[in-house]
Protein backbone atom coordinates (compact mmCIF):
# COMPACT_ATOMS: atom_id res chain seq x y z
CA UNK A 1 0.00 0.00 0.00
CA UNK A 2 1.27 3.63 -1.27
CA UNK A 3 2.38 5.81 1.66
CA UNK A 4 2.43 9.66 1.47
CA UNK A 5 4.55 11.45 4.17
CA UNK A 6 3.53 14.73 5.04
CA UNK A 7 5.73 17.53 6.95
CA UNK A 8 4.11 20.92 7.95
CA UNK A 9 5.45 23.92 9.60
CA UNK A 10 4.01 27.25 10.72
CA UNK A 11 3.03 28.34 7.57
CA UNK A 12 0.07 25.75 7.54
CA UNK A 13 -1.28 27.28 10.54
CA UNK A 14 -0.29 31.20 9.10
CA UNK A 15 -3.63 31.68 6.79
CA UNK A 16 -5.44 30.79 11.04
CA UNK A 17 -3.90 33.87 12.38
CA UNK A 18 -1.16 31.64 14.42
CA UNK A 19 2.36 33.96 14.04
CA UNK A 20 5.22 31.99 11.85
CA UNK A 21 8.74 32.25 13.27
CA UNK A 22 10.94 33.94 10.55
CA UNK A 23 8.57 35.59 8.69
CA UNK A 24 8.53 39.47 8.94
CA UNK A 25 7.64 40.33 12.16
CA UNK A 26 7.41 36.63 13.19
CA UNK A 27 8.11 34.84 16.56
CA UNK A 28 11.95 35.05 16.87
CA UNK A 29 11.60 38.59 15.90
CA UNK A 30 10.16 39.51 19.30
CA UNK A 31 11.59 37.12 21.33
CA UNK A 32 15.17 35.52 21.46
CA UNK A 33 15.01 31.59 20.73
CA UNK A 34 18.01 31.13 23.47
CA UNK A 35 16.03 32.22 26.38
CA UNK A 36 12.37 30.92 25.68
CA UNK A 37 12.91 28.05 23.45
CA UNK A 38 16.30 26.16 24.95
CA UNK A 39 16.74 24.28 28.16
CA UNK A 40 18.87 26.02 29.36
CA UNK A 41 16.11 29.89 28.61
CA UNK A 42 13.97 27.27 30.90
CA UNK A 43 16.30 27.05 33.84
CA UNK A 44 17.65 30.70 33.87
CA UNK A 45 13.90 32.78 33.81
CA UNK A 46 11.07 30.16 33.72
CA UNK A 47 8.65 32.93 34.23
CA UNK A 48 9.94 34.21 30.84
CA UNK A 49 9.32 30.78 29.35
CA UNK A 50 5.92 30.23 31.24
CA UNK A 51 4.67 33.46 29.96
CA UNK A 52 5.65 32.56 26.19
CA UNK A 53 4.12 29.36 26.44
CA UNK A 54 1.18 31.06 28.27
CA UNK A 55 0.12 33.53 25.61
CA UNK A 56 0.60 31.23 22.60
CA UNK A 57 -1.63 28.69 24.46
CA UNK A 58 -4.07 31.36 24.91
CA UNK A 59 -3.73 32.46 21.12
CA UNK A 60 -4.66 29.06 20.12
CA UNK A 61 -7.62 29.06 21.66
CA UNK A 62 -8.87 32.16 19.15
CA UNK A 63 -7.73 30.56 16.30
CA UNK A 64 -9.66 27.81 13.65
CA UNK A 65 -8.05 25.00 11.32
CA UNK A 66 -8.33 26.77 7.88
CA UNK A 67 -8.93 24.82 4.42
CA UNK A 68 -5.58 23.48 4.17
CA UNK A 69 -5.68 21.44 7.75
CA UNK A 70 -9.14 20.37 6.16
CA UNK A 71 -7.59 19.59 2.90
CA UNK A 72 -5.23 17.14 4.40
CA UNK A 73 -7.44 15.39 6.57
CA UNK A 74 -9.82 14.75 3.71
CA UNK A 75 -7.01 13.27 1.77
CA UNK A 76 -6.09 10.84 5.01
CA UNK A 77 -9.89 9.74 5.13
CA UNK A 78 -10.30 9.24 1.15
CA UNK A 79 -7.36 8.14 -0.08
CA UNK A 80 -6.95 4.59 -1.03
CA UNK A 81 -3.30 4.01 0.71
CA UNK A 82 -1.75 5.29 3.95
CA UNK A 83 -1.28 9.12 4.65
CA UNK A 84 0.84 10.19 7.76
CA UNK A 85 1.18 13.76 8.69
CA UNK A 86 4.23 14.98 11.00
CA UNK A 87 3.95 18.37 12.22
CA UNK A 88 6.51 20.75 13.20
CA UNK A 89 3.73 22.79 14.87
CA UNK A 90 2.59 22.89 18.48
CA UNK A 91 -1.21 23.95 17.77
CA UNK A 92 -3.93 21.81 17.76
CA UNK A 93 -5.26 22.69 14.29
CA UNK A 94 -4.30 19.24 12.49
CA UNK A 95 -6.37 17.19 14.92
CA UNK A 96 -9.16 19.92 15.13
CA UNK A 97 -9.58 19.59 11.31
CA UNK A 98 -9.69 15.58 11.22
CA UNK A 99 -6.55 14.29 10.87
CA UNK A 100 -5.72 11.20 12.83
CA UNK A 101 -2.56 9.61 11.76
CA UNK A 102 -0.56 12.66 13.52
CA UNK A 103 3.10 13.69 14.71
CA UNK A 104 3.65 16.07 16.82
CA UNK A 105 7.41 15.82 16.37
CA UNK A 106 7.88 19.12 18.14
CA UNK A 107 5.28 18.58 20.90
CA UNK A 108 2.16 20.18 21.86
CA UNK A 109 1.32 23.15 23.52
CA UNK A 110 -1.92 21.93 25.02
CA UNK A 111 0.16 19.34 27.22
CA UNK A 112 2.73 19.47 30.27
CA UNK A 113 5.05 17.17 31.20
CA UNK A 114 6.77 16.93 35.92
CA UNK A 115 10.51 16.87 35.07
CA UNK A 116 10.77 14.86 38.58
CA UNK A 117 7.94 12.45 37.85
CA UNK A 118 7.95 12.76 34.08
CA UNK A 119 3.91 12.30 34.23
CA UNK A 120 2.20 14.23 30.91
CA UNK A 121 -0.76 15.70 30.98
CA UNK A 122 -3.30 18.01 29.14
CA UNK A 123 -2.95 21.80 29.82
CA UNK A 124 -5.16 24.18 28.93
CA UNK A 125 -4.95 27.38 30.94
CA UNK A 126 -2.11 29.27 31.89
CA UNK A 127 1.29 27.41 33.69
CA UNK A 128 3.33 29.22 36.41
CA UNK A 129 6.41 27.98 38.40
CA UNK A 130 3.93 27.78 41.13
CA UNK A 131 1.85 24.94 39.64
CA UNK A 132 1.86 21.90 42.22
CA UNK A 133 2.43 18.57 39.99
CA UNK A 134 -0.88 16.69 40.41
CA UNK A 135 0.92 13.33 40.24
CA UNK A 136 3.97 13.79 42.60
CA UNK A 137 2.58 17.32 44.02
CA UNK A 138 5.70 18.90 44.01
CA UNK A 139 6.16 22.82 42.68
CA UNK A 140 8.38 24.61 40.01
CA UNK A 141 8.51 21.25 37.88
CA UNK A 142 5.76 21.43 35.21
CA UNK A 143 7.27 22.37 31.94
CA UNK A 144 5.51 22.70 28.00
CA UNK A 145 5.20 19.51 26.49
CA UNK A 146 7.51 21.17 23.55
CA UNK A 147 10.95 19.97 22.32
CA UNK A 148 13.44 22.93 22.96
CA UNK A 149 16.51 23.45 20.37
CA UNK A 150 18.66 20.80 21.54
CA UNK A 151 16.67 18.49 22.68
CA UNK A 152 15.66 15.52 20.61
CA UNK A 153 12.30 15.00 18.79
CA UNK A 154 9.57 12.90 19.18
CA UNK A 155 8.74 10.22 17.72
CA UNK A 156 11.92 9.65 15.19
CA UNK A 157 11.81 5.99 14.75
CA UNK A 158 8.48 5.76 13.28
CA UNK A 159 9.17 9.03 11.23
CA UNK A 160 12.51 7.25 10.00
CA UNK A 161 10.93 4.25 8.63
CA UNK A 162 7.95 6.33 7.08
CA UNK A 163 10.44 8.49 5.21
CA UNK A 164 11.80 5.20 4.17
CA UNK A 165 8.88 3.53 2.52
CA UNK A 166 7.25 6.52 1.57
CA UNK A 167 5.81 6.85 -2.20
CA UNK A 168 5.54 10.73 -1.93
CA UNK A 169 6.94 13.23 0.90
CA UNK A 170 4.89 16.64 1.22
CA UNK A 171 7.01 19.75 2.98
CA UNK A 172 4.08 22.37 3.67
CA UNK A 173 4.76 25.67 5.05
CA UNK A 174 8.32 24.97 6.86
CA UNK A 175 11.19 27.60 5.84
CA UNK A 176 13.80 24.53 6.04
CA UNK A 177 15.34 26.25 8.64
CA UNK A 178 15.28 23.85 11.83
CA UNK A 179 17.20 20.03 11.69
CA UNK A 180 16.29 17.30 11.93
CA UNK A 181 13.16 18.15 9.78
CA UNK A 182 15.01 20.26 7.28
CA UNK A 183 16.87 16.75 6.21
CA UNK A 184 13.51 14.79 6.18
CA UNK A 185 13.08 15.71 2.33
CA UNK A 186 16.64 13.84 0.99
CA UNK A 187 15.99 10.71 3.62
CA UNK A 188 12.70 10.17 1.70
CA UNK A 189 14.27 10.65 -1.92
CA UNK A 190 16.68 8.33 -1.14
CA UNK A 191 14.59 5.92 -1.25
CA UNK A 192 12.68 6.63 -4.10
CA UNK A 193 9.72 8.99 -2.84
CA UNK A 194 8.45 11.87 -5.27
CA UNK A 195 9.00 15.01 -2.97
CA UNK A 196 6.84 18.28 -3.43
CA UNK A 197 7.32 21.81 -1.55
CA UNK A 198 4.38 23.45 -0.99
CA UNK A 199 4.93 27.03 0.49
CA UNK A 200 4.20 30.70 -0.01
CA UNK A 201 8.08 31.20 -0.51
CA UNK A 202 11.14 29.73 -1.51
CA UNK A 203 12.38 27.65 1.63
CA UNK A 204 16.03 27.61 2.17
CA UNK A 205 15.53 23.90 0.92
CA UNK A 206 13.84 23.96 -2.18
CA UNK A 207 16.17 23.27 -4.44
CA UNK A 208 15.61 19.34 -3.10
CA UNK A 209 12.35 19.15 -4.11
CA UNK A 210 11.52 16.81 -7.61
CA UNK A 211 8.63 20.25 -7.47
CA UNK A 212 7.91 23.21 -6.05
CA UNK A 213 4.52 24.71 -6.02
CA UNK A 214 4.06 28.70 -4.64
CA UNK A 215 1.58 30.10 -3.18
CA UNK A 216 -0.72 30.10 0.31
CA UNK A 217 -1.66 27.02 1.56
CA UNK A 218 -5.54 27.84 2.07
CA UNK A 219 -4.93 28.26 -2.23
CA UNK A 220 -2.75 25.73 -3.19
CA UNK A 221 -2.88 22.18 -0.55
CA UNK A 222 -6.47 22.11 -1.41
CA UNK A 223 -6.19 22.14 -5.31
CA UNK A 224 -3.18 19.67 -4.73
CA UNK A 225 -5.11 17.00 -2.91
CA UNK A 226 -7.84 17.25 -5.46
CA UNK A 227 -5.18 16.50 -8.36
CA UNK A 228 -3.82 13.23 -5.87
CA UNK A 229 -6.95 11.95 -5.30
CA UNK A 230 -8.69 12.18 -8.95
CA UNK A 231 -5.69 10.39 -9.89
CA UNK A 232 -5.90 7.96 -7.42
C1 LIG B 1 17.99 18.04 17.76
C2 LIG B 1 9.73 24.43 19.87
C3 LIG B 1 19.34 16.11 18.23
C4 LIG B 1 8.33 24.59 20.19
C5 LIG B 1 11.15 24.32 17.92
C6 LIG B 1 21.65 19.26 12.18
C7 LIG B 1 21.10 18.07 12.60
C8 LIG B 1 20.44 17.98 13.83
C9 LIG B 1 20.31 19.11 14.63
C10 LIG B 1 20.83 20.31 14.22
C11 LIG B 1 21.50 20.39 13.00
N1 LIG B 1 21.90 21.68 12.86
C12 LIG B 1 21.48 22.41 13.92
C13 LIG B 1 20.85 21.60 14.79
C14 LIG B 1 20.32 22.00 16.08
C15 LIG B 1 18.90 22.56 16.03
C16 LIG B 1 18.58 23.40 14.82
O1 LIG B 1 17.98 22.94 13.88
N2 LIG B 1 18.97 24.66 14.88
C17 LIG B 1 18.65 25.59 13.79
C18 LIG B 1 18.33 26.95 14.37
C19 LIG B 1 19.82 25.61 12.83
N3 LIG B 1 17.94 21.47 16.10
C20 LIG B 1 17.59 21.00 17.32
O2 LIG B 1 18.07 21.39 18.36
C21 LIG B 1 16.54 19.90 17.33
N4 LIG B 1 16.99 18.83 18.16
O3 LIG B 1 18.57 18.21 16.73
O4 LIG B 1 18.31 17.01 18.65
C22 LIG B 1 18.73 15.04 17.40
C23 LIG B 1 18.86 15.09 16.00
C24 LIG B 1 18.30 14.08 15.23
C25 LIG B 1 17.63 13.03 15.85
C26 LIG B 1 17.50 13.02 17.23
C27 LIG B 1 18.06 14.01 18.01
C28 LIG B 1 15.24 20.39 17.96
C29 LIG B 1 14.58 21.39 17.06
C30 LIG B 1 13.20 21.76 17.63
C31 LIG B 1 13.25 23.14 18.19
N5 LIG B 1 11.94 23.56 18.63
N6 LIG B 1 10.00 24.70 18.45
C32 LIG B 1 7.87 25.95 19.84
O5 LIG B 1 8.18 26.90 20.59
O6 LIG B 1 7.18 26.04 18.81
S1 LIG B 1 11.57 24.73 16.33
C33 LIG B 1 10.66 26.02 15.67
O7 LIG B 1 11.05 26.14 14.29
C34 LIG B 1 9.20 25.73 15.59
O8 LIG B 1 8.83 24.57 16.26
C35 LIG B 1 8.93 25.54 14.12
O9 LIG B 1 8.10 24.45 13.93
C36 LIG B 1 10.25 25.22 13.60
C37 LIG B 1 10.46 25.35 12.12
O10 LIG B 1 9.96 26.59 11.70
P1 LIG B 1 8.84 26.61 10.55
O11 LIG B 1 7.69 25.78 11.01
O12 LIG B 1 9.45 26.26 9.25
O13 LIG B 1 8.39 28.13 10.60
P2 LIG B 1 9.12 29.37 9.91
O14 LIG B 1 8.49 30.60 10.45
O15 LIG B 1 10.59 29.18 9.98
O16 LIG B 1 8.73 29.23 8.36
C38 LIG B 1 7.38 29.38 7.96
C39 LIG B 1 7.32 29.06 6.47
O17 LIG B 1 5.96 29.10 6.06
C40 LIG B 1 8.08 30.07 5.62
O18 LIG B 1 8.83 29.37 4.65
C41 LIG B 1 6.96 30.87 4.94
O19 LIG B 1 7.32 31.27 3.62
C42 LIG B 1 5.84 29.88 4.88
N7 LIG B 1 4.51 30.50 4.92
C43 LIG B 1 4.12 31.60 5.62
N8 LIG B 1 2.81 31.83 5.38
C44 LIG B 1 2.37 30.85 4.55
C45 LIG B 1 3.45 30.00 4.25
N9 LIG B 1 3.34 28.94 3.43
C46 LIG B 1 2.12 28.70 2.89
N10 LIG B 1 1.03 29.47 3.15
C47 LIG B 1 1.12 30.55 3.95
N11 LIG B 1 0.03 31.31 4.16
Amino acid sequence: MSLIVILTGAGVSAESGVDTFRDQGGIWSRYDLREVATPEGFAANPTLVHEFYNDRREQMKAVEPNAAHRALALLEHRYKGEVLTITQNIDDLHERAGTKNLIHMHGELSKVFCIRCSNRLAWDGALSAFDNCPTCGHAGCLRPDVVWFGESPYHMDIIEEALNRASLFLSIGTSGSVYPAAMFVEEAARTGARTVELNLEPSEISELFDERIKGPATKIVPAFVESILAAD
